[in-house]
């Protein structure tokens, strides 16, 4: 049976007291509330990392990701934070793949195929974001984009490596916007998600991979969402900013 997750990406919110308080909140409330076999991500700024990452050491539940690794080892790059870096915090995910990353850094699929390289060497699971733009869809080409943004970043991993990955669909419409995928859309680019990992890799190891639906997930649209077929849990954007908002989200996965 696959993970169900739900991870929150705070994205560049919140100052360091704000940060830590706001974990100790959720971690407080998740430890009522969740089962062992979801699990919670917070995925927040590097200044929270290694003291949220320490608070929530003893939970079985709760984990602490990145937002983001550079693409080197270590060295001359000024205002990089390494993989290894990053995992010295007691993090174990990162987001990769991110449509922000992509649109404002000028992140493609070469460098993202680097990244997920570099995280998986240094035992950090990418949670990585695939998802067209609005003219994408429109256009009707979609499946292709997809399709080219899982081949060309996550599917030369091993399978061994390739089972650490959680994945993410973030249609690029859907984010910050406030608009969503229905949950019939979102169903559909998951099981075509899934088919394309079935034929890359191979059933199995399809069916073993926690794909997220991300984009203005929130409490009210997470249950028809979380209720699809292929829909493993959510990456929640502007909700995970607000301690009972995500602690709802969570609360659909039972
Ligand atoms: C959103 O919900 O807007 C996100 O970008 C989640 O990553």
């Amino acid at each position: 049976m696959r993970k169900k997750i739900v991870a929150g990406n705070w994205k560049m919110n919140l100052g360091y007291e704000e940060g830590i308080s706001l974990f100790s909140e959720i971690l407080n409330m998740v430890n009522d509330e969740a089962r062992g076999d979801q699990q919670v991500i917070v995925c927040s700024p590097f200044i929270h990392l290694h003291h949220i990452a320490k608070q929530s050491a003893n939970s079985a539940v709760v984990s602490v990701g990145a937002q983001n690794i550079s693409q080197h080892d270590a060295g001359a790059y000024t205002g990089e934070v390494s993989a290894k870096q990053v995992k010295s915090t007691g993090a174990d995910y990162v987001i990769l793949g991110h449509s922000e990353r992509r649109a404002y850094f000028a992140e493609d699929e070469k460098l993202l195929e680097i990244k997920v390289d570099q995280a998986l060497k240094n035992r950090l699971k990418p949670i990585f974001c695939i998802g067209e733009t609005k003219e994408e869809r429109e256009a009707g080409d979609f499946w292709d984009v997809l399709s080219k943004q899982l081949k060309e970043t996550v599917f030369h991993l091993s399978e061994e490596e390739f089972k650490q990955v959680v994945l993410a669909y973030e249609p690029v419409w859907a984010i910050g916007t406030g608009l969503t995928a229905t949950p019939e859309q979102a169903q559909e680019v998951h099981a075509f998600i899934r088919n394309e990992i079935a034929n890359n890799f191979d059933q199995e190891t399809a069916d073993a991979t926690t794909i997220l639906y991300g984009g203005s997930c929130n409490p009210k649209n997470a249950p028809d969402l979380f209720a699809q077929a292929d829909i493993d849990g959510g990456l929640i954007g502007g909700a995970s900013l607000k301690s009972r908002d995500f602690v709802d989200i969570i609360k659909v996965l039972n």
